[in-house]
């Protein structure tokens, strides 16, 4: 054997897993993607030319060896429980008073918290610190041997880090895969035309159900540990939450949303806390896990028929629930898109009762096969719109019925079409058609747009139905009496309204042009094209070159634009507005700007703002907020669960600020 070789491999492998246990357990990388590229590559080098070097536990070894035939059985010598649920608060003082009175003690009781991640429960079992086994938990006491599976997952690892653990250590916990990663998975399948995955918890499942460990690596999954199992041979922490420290010092990735609290108040504040964070995790959850601290009580308490007293899973409210497509009708929006809307059997889902939810487009309908009278799975997560994600075929009735996109608009009976390349089917009736003109109308008195107070939805159908408004201008032109006389209406508010629609005509150009409702330009388009060209005229006359030498102005966006001003009919319509009085103060140029010329990048999740504020407020200071880190980038703000841009911009030396940071920075700048 070469001394030198086996010195060298050895001092490779501690630095590689150091590396590893940074990048994937602490979230904390420490060097450039490159330089962890020449170290594996060169430990590959080594390995190959002295093969007597060669050990299952090297980082080099995470995937080898053939595709298995099947799983292998194993046996849990310690069954893995499962949790009783707690849906309410009352369930959880419930579980409190069974504590206390099995403990015979009315001490407040000190809980572990954890989040309760949506994945698959899998054993880990480390003898002498190496990883030999792991397994599924099957139905508790015999599961499945993924131990090829679960060694291509870099944040499992394959030794144990430092000293002092027990000689047998087996250890649970979840495997699961981050939404991110989920989507990039999905979006991959969808590019290649492969079937996609309905949700992480599936996706994770079907990953480690592999045969062929090759496929697994190349899927995103994630260890999460949450308990141990068979320990010999060593000793660990009295507390529950010690015991997670322990694991995690010994390389083990933990939760870090992880809390210790005291008694049942403690226990719902937390479960406020992480029901209000939910979805900005990078993670789905169904719940909290609460646990009794001391491991000593824990003992007392023991389990009855598979779940132990200590623990409960303190359920949120379902995201996903199954209902029936009663029907679909197609919404027309302001720009004529077609868009599917499935009426559903209400259904109680992410805490509000759903009747209607998007089927996106006709690629949509077609790629879930969803009939009308199927049982189908809508999901609501957060402020998110509801989705169906998935028709049950097997639950399909006799008399169900194909859904069939209209040629036809179903509101202005113009034709509709769709066009090479895109997705959405469009009416062709233009401002014929009475659907888009209230979207415009609407779009245009919203809030962001010319900000008409008291000029609501409701109103705006009813004046377009009336014949009241027909084209824009005609909204500056509104006859007292006649507003009065509206459903709902009557002197005072029709007064408000004539009010605040004069009130309104004093506006910016970024907020005219936006209102304009020109497809594509949003609110920070229209700020650089008014910041570009400062007055509407020069925008009739502008090409589609000219256009697209703006910030964010590619081809496309600068072919609507260039398409929009040139009619005839819009030039009319915006000339109609401002001789009935629209008018803007003159653009000012750079001074106000301190942020001009500046690149900056948002990433991870933002609790102060939302991402759409922080980035106007950006460019409002004149910056220009990029989608990517590169040399060019001035400074970085990297909110929860940044990843890889924030990696970039740690290893080119950029400057990164935490969210607290950079509300002080905006205040500072706008002052
Ligand atoms: N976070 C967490 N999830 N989870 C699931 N802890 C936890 N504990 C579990 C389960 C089944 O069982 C304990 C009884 C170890």
């Amino acid at each position: 054997m070469d001394l030198f070789a086996a010195e060298e491999v050895t001092a490779l492998r501690s630095e590689i897993e150091e590396h590893n246990y940074r990048y994937y357990v602490l979230d904390d990388p420490s060097v450039p993607d490159a330089h962890y590229d020449r170290l594996m590559t060169r430990l590959r080098e080594l390995e190959t030319a002295y093969p007597e070097l060669a050990s299952d536990d090297s980082p080099t070894k995470r995937v080898g060896g053939e595709a298995l035939k099947g799983f292998q059985q194993v046996s849990h010598d310690v069954p893995m429980l499962s949790l009783d649920n707690a849906f309410s608060h009352e369930d959880m003082q419930a579980f409190e008073r069974r504590i206390h009175d099995w403990l015979n003690s009315n001490e407040t009781i000190e809980f572990a918290c954890e989040p309760k991640l949506d994945g698959i429960a899998v054993s880990l079992l480390y003898i002498d610190g190496i990883l030999q086994r792991g397994a599924t938990r099957g139905d508790g006491s015999t599961g499945e041997d993924i131990t090829a599976n679960v060694r291509t997952i870099p944040s499992i690892p394959l030794r144990l880090r430092g000293q002092g653990y027990p000689k047998t250590l087996e250890v649970r916990g979840e495997i699961y895969m981050p939404k991110q990663g989920f989507d990039a998975l999905n979006a991959k399948a969808m590019a290649a035309g492969e079937k996609t995955f309905v949700n992480p918890r599936n996706a994770a499942a079907g990953s480690l159900r592999q045969l062929d460990p090759n496929i697994t690596a190349q899927r995103p999954l994630q260890m999460c540990c949450y308990a141990v199992g068979l320990v010999k041979d060593g000793e660990l922490p009295k507390q529950h939450s010690a015991i997670l420290d322990q694991l995690h010092t010994w390389g083990l990735r933990i939760n870090s949303e992880s809390q210790v609290v005291k008694g049942i108040k403690g226990c719902a504040e937390y479960y406020q806390y992480l029901l209000n964070k939910r979805d900005q995790l990078a993670y789905d959850i169904d719940g909290i896990v609460f646990k009794v601290n001391d491991i000593a009580s824990q003992k007392r308490l023991g389990f009855v028929s598979r779940a132990p007293r200590w623990a409960i899973a303190h359920k949120f409210p379902a995201q996903e629930e199954m209902t029936t497509l009663l029907g679909v009708d197609f919404q027309v929006g302001r720009t004529g898109v077609l868009t599917p809307v499935a009426r559903l059997k209400p259904v109680f889902v992410g805490g509000v009762t759903v009747s209607n939810a998007t089927l996106h487009n006709a690629d949509e309908i077609e790629r879930l096969q969803v009939h009308i009278g199927d049982s189908v799975i809508v999901r609501r997560a957060g402020d998110v719109i509801p989705q169906v994600v998935r028709a049950v075929l097997e639950r399909r009735p006799a008399d169900s019925v194909e859904i069939v996109f209209p040629n036809q608009c179903p509101i202005c009976a113009s034709d509709v079409e769709r066009l090479p390349g895109e997705a959405v089917t469009r009416c062709t009736g233009g401002l014929v058609c009475s659907a888009q003109r209230k979207e415009m109308i609407k779009h245009f008195a919203s809030r962001k747009a010319m900000d008409i107070e008291g000029l609501g939805d409701k109103l705006v159908e009813q004046m377009v139905d009336e014949g009241i408004i027909v084209e824009l201008a005609d909204l500056f032109h509104l006859d007292l009496e006649r507003i009065a006389d509206m459903d709902r209406m009557g002197d005072k508010s029709a007064q408000n309204l004539l009010d605040a629609i004069e009130k309104a005509k004093y506006t910016t150009l970024p907020r005219f042009l936006f209102s304009l409702g020109i497809r594509e330009v949003g609110e920070a388009t229209a700020l650089n094209l008014a910041r570009h060209f400062g007055d509407i005229a020069s925008l009739y006359t502008a090409s589609e070159e000219a256009l697209q030498e703006i910030e964010d102005i590619g081809p496309i966006v600068a072919g609507h634009i260039f398409h929009f001003m040139q009619q005839e009919a819009n030039q009319t319509s915006i000339e109609s507005l401002i001789a009935a009085g629209i008018h803007w103060p003159a653009m000012v140029q750079n001074e106000a700007q301190p942020l001009a010329g500046q690149t900056i990048v948002l990433t991870g999740k933002l609790e102060q703002f939302s991402r759409s504020e922080a980035k106007q407020r950006l460019q409002n200071l004149g910056a220009k907020v990029a989608g990517s880190v590169s040399a060019n980038t001035s400074w970085v703000v990297a909110g929860p669960g940044a990843g890889s841009k924030l990696k970039k911009a740690t290893e080119l030396d950029i400057e990164v600020l935490d969210e607290d940071q950079f509300a002080i920075r905006l205040a500072e700048l706008e002052s």
